[in-house]
């Protein structure tokens, strides 16, 4: 660990989602969004990914018919809507600089197709923010992150169909000059690489509506219309608030090879590769050739509208941001091998590591070797806008939580961004994912905790909601005052 080498102005924070923290799911005009269908399966098998993240058009169905809070956990989350002062307390008193929200988009427009955004959904995140400055608190805010309108899932196929990106714009600079005079710090969508892995929370769009041998370049066109969507709001976002910075967001996922055999060396060269492929359009305004002889080979046609090669070119982000949780090894004979799952992934396991009880394996120096990688690549400004581990966390007799575990993750990863920072590369910030218990994105469980925060909830709905602070909560309070330099 390298002492005193975070800049002064580092943003130490923690990160949440509107979808997995506010609840108030049908509250003050808010529409149904793709997030309120994520069903708690109690009888999956957590740690399998597939089993957790199927979704139908007739689970679709249901949803939409049912009030139910416990089937569909995101919907109460932990009632940051209603608690949101309370908790911002904590966070200032652990000494946050950031946090990072979202936006729910369904409070602005309920259905995505307004004409007139909905005041009260607006009214509520100024509320927010101002509330997030008086407690010296930098907003760090998502503009998409897994709860797009359900309405435009089942009329406009999700981000499939061109007009969402202008819905999405408009609903951009609604709040780009809403909140201007609170907002510097933003974030186009969240893990745009996730599209792929669950193409209905990340896009809307529901597998069993398309023909199969259709899917990928469905998957794919929809993906263009969310890099015109991000390059069109980081133009605005410069317009409308001419100080702001604005980055992508990209599930850092890295892959070692197995061994040094070559063909192992080339594996991870690929998977690296297909893994950088959304930061490399976002950074550089234009597709990497593989992607497009990739499109070639397989008779993908994506269609480009006339000027969207020049949105991509004029438009690209200020800073790369990243989630970073694992890393995996490729191997050609990846079939034999045993595997481990992560974020809503699955992988060769490295037997040099300790796996997350959901089986994430956990690396730091994976983090190292990540921020280096990235910024020798793209030579932006880095913020680690979430890392962390889900834990079953156990509350003694008196009320205490001792997370040591947690701590120990979060000494280990604070460590390897200190040695990247003191091997030269530029970090902006670090918001540790949750900060506050909240409802799981991929197994809408509460026992999968990642706060230094404890909230008194289970994974059917019951508790109190009372917030209490963990061991590891000190902890990170006394790393944040002492600027890194404290991590014992
Ligand atoms: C990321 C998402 C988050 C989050 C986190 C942890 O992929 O951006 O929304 O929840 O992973 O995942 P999980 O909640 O499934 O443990």
């Amino acid at each position: 660990m390298k002492k005193g080498v975070f800049p002064d102005n580092f943003l130490w924070g923690g990160a949440t989602a509107a979808n997995q923290v506010e609840g108030a799911w049908n509250i003050d005009g808010k529409g149904l969004s793709v997030a309120d269908c994520s069903n708690y399966k109690p009888k999956a098998d957590p740690k399998d990914y597939k089993a957790q993240h199927v979704i139908t058009v007739k689970d679709i169905e249901e949803a939409m018919k049912s009030q139910n809070t416990e089937i569909y956990p995101k919907r109460h989350g932990i009632d940051f809507y209603n608690r949101f002062r309370e908790d911002l307390d904590l966070f200032a008193e652990m000494g946050f600089k950031t946090l990072r929200v979202s936006i729910a988009w369904t409070r602005i427009f309920p259905n995505g197709t307004e004409d007139e955004p909905n005041e009260k959904g607006l009214q509520y995140y100024e509320d927010l923010f101002i509330e997030m400055k008086k407690r010296n608190i930098e907003p760090l805010v998502t503009l998409s992150h897994y709860e797009m309108p359900l309405y435009l899932s089942n009329n406009y196929d999700g981000w499939y169909k061109r007009e969402v990106v202008d819905f999405f714009v408009k609903f951009c600079k609604v709040v780009f000059k809403r909140y201007k005079n609170y907002v510097k710090y933003w974030l186009t969508f969240n893990e745009i690489d996730s599209i792929f892995r669950h193409p209905f929370t990340t896009a809307g769009i529901v597998n069993e509506r398309y023909p199969s041998d259709k899917l990928e370049e469905i998957i794919y066109q929809s993906l263009h219309h969310q890099f015109i969507a991000s390059s069109l709001a980081t133009k605005y976002c410069h317009e409308i608030i001419p100080d702001s910075k604005i980055g992508c967001m990209l599930t850092r996922t890295l892959y070692y090879p197995e061994n040094c055999n070559p063909k192992n060396c080339l594996l991870a060269q690929k998977d690296n590769r297909d893994n950088y492929f959304y930061s490399d359009v976002q950074v550089f305004g234009e597709y990497p050739l593989f992607v497009k002889r990739e499109w070639k080979k397989k008779g993908i046609n994506v269609k480009f509208e006339n000027g969207d090669e020049e949105i991509l070119k004029l438009y690209t982000v200020d800073f790369v941001s990243f989630s970073y949780y694992m890393s995996l090894v490729s191997s050609i004979n990846a079939e034999e091998k045993e595997k481990v799952s992560g974020n809503l992934t699955a992988g060769v396991k490295n037997p040099f590591l300790d796996v997350t009880e959901w089986n994430w394996q956990i690396d730091p120096d994976g983090l190292h070797f990540s921020l280096i990688d990235l910024y020798d690549r793209y030579r932006k400004p880095l913020f680690i806008v979430e890392n962390g581990i889900g834990s079953k966390d156990k509350v003694e007799e008196d009320g205490s939580i001792i997370d040591d575990y947690r701590i120990d993750y979060f000494r280990q990863h604070i460590t390897a961004i200190s040695n990247a920072i003191d091997d030269g590369v530029e970090v902006m910030g670090y918001t540790p994912w949750g900060s506050i218990d909240l409802v799981s994105m991929s197994t809408c469980q509460m026992s999968k905790r990642y706060g230094f925060i404890y909230v008194d909830l289970d994974d059917e709905g019951k508790g109190t909601y009372n917030r209490s602070r963990k061991k590891s909560f000190y902890w990170y309070k006394k790393v944040i005052s002492s600027n890194g330099s404290d991590l014992e």
